[in-house]
């Protein structure tokens, strides 16, 4: 059944969902079905094999899904806010919201289209819905500690069901009434909706649930980060972690910086403009989503930094689109920053005021630091005469050392940028995550390391036990694509196109732990990402890769 099928191909790292859990989403609905079909207002004729939580999804940490219907009309709910005055314009927003889903059970409804109006079958007229929300706190920005948490109970005393939802913020609010759209469903023969008692007590096993979505080897429409921001919302996954730039394409207008997207984009039109990404930020907040940009750095650059040599900056970028690329990068074309060069510092530095401007406020950026090619460093004679002239030599570990100088650099910058010394910056696993440099250049305090090399990796275990705050991407286990596998070679069992959402499901990050660390150390894991690469994704084929199937929604 389609609505049944959307949280099941779309689901999220809500919970630490296992493959039972697939078989729970998919059975109670169908029955309420026929039972509606039949005239049946109660679902006691049904057997329900399917545990107390149903349809619901991502499962709750508890929920009783009662058997009795009601139905209403949507033009008979009354929603009653009780909220601090920052919070409640954004309620006000997430209930229109989930009254337009609800619109969309309507056979008649059109995206874009007129609202369900009626006429109503009026021998079957529904009574009335009286939706309760109270909000307690009055924080509206997302951060690691917020409290997601909610309860939901929907009751029926003589015809008049409530619905009562009570969160400790916006962000728990707007989850439970995502959840609450998952127990309604239209009724054909009363030409109505209906809702099925329940009480719900949910909380993320998680703070951190993340989405990767790179915008730089293809351009991805704003309509298509919107589009794929609802189903986040839709799963109640919380983050976009957002891979705007690498060393195909810089297609981020930056006000102060314009040269950076009009030397880097693809085309004038595929680019983001400041408005669009503040557009976006505010989109995705009332949808329960931060965005977490990324700048990846000090590899993955290259179109977008040649400007500078024209205007007398010398080269920021160097082995761009060198050939052959095996020698300089892993992927074509090739690029890294130009470590002998100051006005390095300069650019960034201004890049990171512009984006902590953006973004803010600014709790978590991504400053990538992945896969640096020591021999372009190497091979670069300019850069090459700057080690030997400072001393400190040539061989790899001067080249690791002058890395981890740059990413301390860097991540003074961003503090300056945004003026909080509490700012987290993530980065990828590399080499500069390994026991080796890892406590004498990245601060545990500091950084939190997102590690996407395989599951039996032992930097699980060397990260971990030094104490650093981790999230999982796992590429044999939390990639969405197939982005890089005519590289990884032929007869690599992680590049699979049935591979998806539940191989992520299957390879929870506190499983992942036991079996590497024999604990779960559920205080420093924060959550995982799964990540989908845009090497062979673009705006047509986004969406089967993400698995959105929100249009089935719009056409159920
Ligand atoms: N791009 C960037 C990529 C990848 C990474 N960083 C990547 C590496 C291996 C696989 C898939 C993607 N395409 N910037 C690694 C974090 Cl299998």
């Amino acid at each position: 059944w389609a609505r049944t099928c959307v949280r099941q191909v779309t689901h999220t790292q809500h919970r630490a969902i296992d493959a039972i859990a697939l078989g729970l989403a998919v059975c109670v609905w169908p029955c309420v079905k026929e039972a509606a079909a039949a005239g049946l207002v109660t679902l006691n004729v049904c057997k329900l094999t399917c545990g107390s939580t149903g349809m619901l999804w991502p499962r709750p940490a508890s929920a009783v899904v009662g058997e009795r219907v009601s139905l209403f009309l949507p033009k008979s709910i009354t929603f009653q806010p009780t909220c601090h005055v920052a919070v409640c314009p954004l309620l006000q927003q997430a209930y229109d919201i989930f009254l337009d889903t609800l619109q969309r059970h309507h056979p008649d409804y059109a995206e874009g289209g007129a609202p369900w109006t009626g006429p109503w079958n009026t021998t079957t007229e529904g009574h009335g819905l009286h939706l309760d929300v109270t909000v307690a706190g009055a924080d509206v920005t997302l951060t690691l500690d917020t409290d997601e948490s909610y309860d939901l109970t929907v009751t029926t005393k003589h015809d008049v069901t409530s619905v009562i939802i009570i969160a400790k913020t916006y962000f728990g609010a707007r989850h439970a009434m995502e959840t609450l759209s998952q127990l309604v469903d239209y009724h054909e023969t009363a030409d109505a909706l209906m809702v099925v008692e329940a009480t719900v007590a949910d909380a993320p096993a998680f703070p951190y649930r993340g989405l990767l979505l790179d915008t730089s080897r293809n351009f991805v429409s704003v309509a298509s980060l919107e589009r794929t921001v609802d189903a986040m919302a839709a799963n109640k996954l919380n983050t976009l972690h957002w891979h705007i730039t690498d060393s195909h394409s810089f297609p981020l207008v930056l006000d102060s910086l314009p040269n950076m997207a009009y030397y880097g984009a693809y085309s004038a039109r595929q680019v983001y403009t400041p408005d669009q990404v503040r557009s976006l930020k505010k989109y995705a907040q009332v949808r329960g989503v931060r965005l977490l940009p990324e700048l990846d750095a000090p590899a993955h650059v290259g179109n977008g930094w040649q400007w500078a040599e024209k205007e007398g900056l010398g080269r920021l970028a160097v082995c761009v689109n060198q050939e052959p690329w095996q020698d300089y990068c892993v992927e074509p074309p090739c690029g890294q920053l130009n470590l002998a060069n100051p006005a390095v510092y300069q650019v960034l530095g201004q890049i990171y005021q512009e984006l902590a401007h953006l973004f803010s406020p600014l709790e978590l950026f991504h400053f990538g630091g992945d896969e640096v090619n020591l021999n372009c460093w190497n091979s670069t004679r300019e850069i090459y005469a700057w080690m030997e002239s400072n001393k400190h030599g040539t061989d790899a570990s001067a080249y690791y050392g002058q890395w981890a100088v740059f990413q301390e650099h860097a991540r003074k910058l961003l503090q300056e940028a945004t003026g909080d010394g509490d700012v987290l910056g993530m980065l990828w696993t590399s080499h500069l995550t390994e026991p080796e440099y890892l406590e004498s250049s990245l601060n545990s305090s500091q950084y939190i390391i997102q590690i996407w090399t395989m599951k039996n990796d032992s930097s699980i275990q060397e990260l971990l036990s030094r104490g650093y705050r981790v999230i999982f991407s796992n590429y044999d286990a939390w990639y969405l694509d197939c982005g890089a596998g005519a590289w990884v070679g032929e007869g690599n069992n992680w590049c699979s196109p049935y591979k998806g959402w539940q191989t992520v499901y299957d390879n929870s990050p506190h499983d992942i732990a036991i079996q590497q660390t024999g604990s779960p150390h559920t205080d420093l894991i924060l959550g995982g990402e799964a990540a989908l690469w845009t090497e062979q994704v673009d705006d047509a084929t986004l969406d089967s890769k993400v698995r959105i199937c929100w249009r089935i929604i719009n056409e159920h």
